[in-house]
């Protein structure tokens, strides 16, 4: 299986992330991708190579035009105001509010954001452009027919919308990898997003869509972040009616529930036959991660490997979330290992 990557990740590393009531040192790390890259180096099951540049339009196809030009712009107007920390988000334009972009950089980040916990730093935009090309060279490489792939990029992107950072997200990854799949030959694409948490941005751009099939397994969003999606009865609207399905698991979820849950979501893949899956490919289902709730363990990604080989289409993982940051990187390798050897 080929790996995509780059070490432009590094360019985006936020000091500080808001919870618990403090600020503190921000879970979504360089270490996190070092720490996988050397566990799919280890593993040896394919070449690892550089993204190719994309440029600006498969963002666009995905992201409105306003939100792009804030996030390449958010840091150097921070700094102008004199700064030299990262940049957070203090206030949001909720019920009752104007929905309208302020001018100045204090109000764009609230208007532009869902949380304060996804700072802007000097190296973010090149960070998260690069992180889509990866992901973009990887959706490619299944056009020119490779039957796997691994984008290993971060940061994340299921939490990002049209027009909303948030959740440690950016640029939404795997909606920008379908819309490049489906623009390039594929008329059918499914996204499984297997991270802990619900990946709103990606349900929200597809929401209304029948040519991209959107199932995610997360905790219940009546416990845990995003708080606001992700609920059983978000099933699609207008034409995307019956085309979004969410799987809400409670605190506590071992292996046996999670799979029962996986099990639904590939059936469903199965009868909607999609030309290639994405996958959404959160490792913070892990016993140990240190903000999630689920209890998944070491051998588990083995199975979630085998899972999507046993499909038999095309599949292009994407890294998401996954805080234990010395596990990450089995735990993402068991993945691409069970995959690899169920092909
Ligand atoms: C991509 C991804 O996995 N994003 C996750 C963003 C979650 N951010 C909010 C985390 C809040 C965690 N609170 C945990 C309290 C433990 N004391
Ligand atoms: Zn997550």
């Amino acid at each position: 299986m080929l790996t995509i990557y780059s070490d432009e990740h590094h360019l985006h590393y936020g000091q500080s992330e808001l919870n618990d009531g403090e600020l503190m040192p921000c879970f979504e790390c360089p270490a996190r991708a070092d720490n996988v890259l050397a566990a799919v180096r280890e593993l040896g099951i394919g070449d690892i190579v550089a993204p190719r540049d994309f440029g600006r339009d498969p963002l666009a196809r995905v992201h409105s035009e306003a939100f792009l030009s804030f996030l390449e712009n958010a840091w150097p107007m921070w700094q102008a105001e004199g700064r030299d920390c990262d940049a957070l988000p203090l206030i949001w334009p909720v019920r009752g509010l104007r929905q309208v972009e302020p001018p100045g950089i204090d109000g764009k980040l609230g208007f532009f954001s869902m949380d304060a916990g996804t700072p802007i730093t000097a190296g973010t935009w090149q960070a998260v452009t690069t992180g889509a090309n990866v992901c973009l060279t990887g959706a490619a490489s299944l056009v020119d027919g490779e039957r796997s792939a691994f984008a290993l990029s971060r940061p994340p992107g299921h939490h990002a919308s049209s027009d909303c950072m948030g959740g440690y997200c950016y640029l939404n990854n795997a909606a920008i990898a379908a819309q490049f799949l489906r623009d390039n030959g594929a008329g059918h694409i499914a996204i499984v997003d297997v991270d802990y948490h619900h990946g709103n941005g990606t349900q929200s751009i597809f929401y209304e869509r029948d040519d991209v099939l959107f199932l995610s397994i997360h905790a219940d969003p009546v416990q845990e972040f995003p708080y606001f999606l992700g609920f059983a009865d978000e099933t699609g609207a207008g034409a995307g009616r019956g085309f979004n399905g969410n799987y809400p698991l409670p605190w506590g979820t071992e292996a046996p529930a999670w799979f029962a849950a996986l099990g639904d979501c590939l059936e469903r893949v199965e009868s909607f036959a999609p030309d290639a899956i994405v996958v959404s490919l959160g490792v913070d289902t892990f016993k140990d991660d240190p903000i999630s709730q689920f209890r998944l363990q070491h051998a588990d990604y083995l199975k979630v490997g085998e899972s999507f080989a046993q499909s038999g289409r095309p599949v292009l993982f994407i890294l998401e979330g996954g805080y234990a940051v010395d596990d990450i990187g089995i735990n993402v390798a068991n993945v691409l290992r069970g995959f690899h050897e169920n092909q």
